[in-house]
């Protein structure tokens, strides 16, 4: 696991877009982003369990494993969003990157995720996902509850989701 600024030039989301920038982990948790680089399944199972996890399914993010609705999948989660409820993610194979905004909201700061790679995910931060190069990902996403994993894409609306307006709260501090 790795973080930097992305660098914003044109061409194609998976490829690196490294600006060079390097975003320490201390960095992403200003933002409520947590990284667990590397560990075991077991270390999932004791976060899941401490911070109340009930659900969770597992997608395959590739051609085969999706089929007809690859291209719109793809495109979906590159559009930036918010979700309404914290998610952990954790990689069983591929690669991919998560891209989150940064405090104020102006560039993006990649984490390029491999194999035993963790991330929570807070409510309420703008971020987006992409395949990189190798074109599969095979993730476990947990959910705390029901999953209400509904991406809301940004908007006007979305800038006054409660959600969005508790997330600012708490990483103001
Ligand atoms: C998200 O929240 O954007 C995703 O879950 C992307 C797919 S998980 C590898
Ligand atoms: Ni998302």
């Amino acid at each position: 696991m790795k973080a930097y600024i992305y660098d914003d030039i044109e061409g194609d989301q998976r490829l690196p877009h490294d600006s060079g920038e390097e975003v320490t982990f201390d960095q992403l948790k200003a933002i409520g982003a947590l990284p667990y680089p590397a560990i075991e399944l077991d270390q999932v199972e004791a976060i899941a369990k401490d911070r109340g996890y009930k659900n969770r399914d597992e997608i395959n993010v590739s051609k085969a494993g999706m089929g007809d609705i690859y291209e719109e999948k793809i495109k979906g989660f590159f559009r930036e969003h918010l979700h309404e409820d914290e998610e952990i993610r954790y990689i069983k194979d591929g690669r991919g990157y998560f891209d989150l905004r940064e405090k104020g909201d102006k560039r993006w700061i990649r984490v390029a995720v491999e194999p035993k790679d963790l991330l929570i995910v807070p409510a309420g931060v703008y971020h987006r996902f992409t395949l990189d190069e190798g074109n599969f990902i095979h993730a476990m996403r947990l959910f705390q509850d029901e999953p209400k994993w509904v991406p809301h894409d940004r908007s006007e609306s979305t800038d006054s989701n409660p959600f969005r307006q508790k997330y600012l709260e708490q990483i103001k501090a």
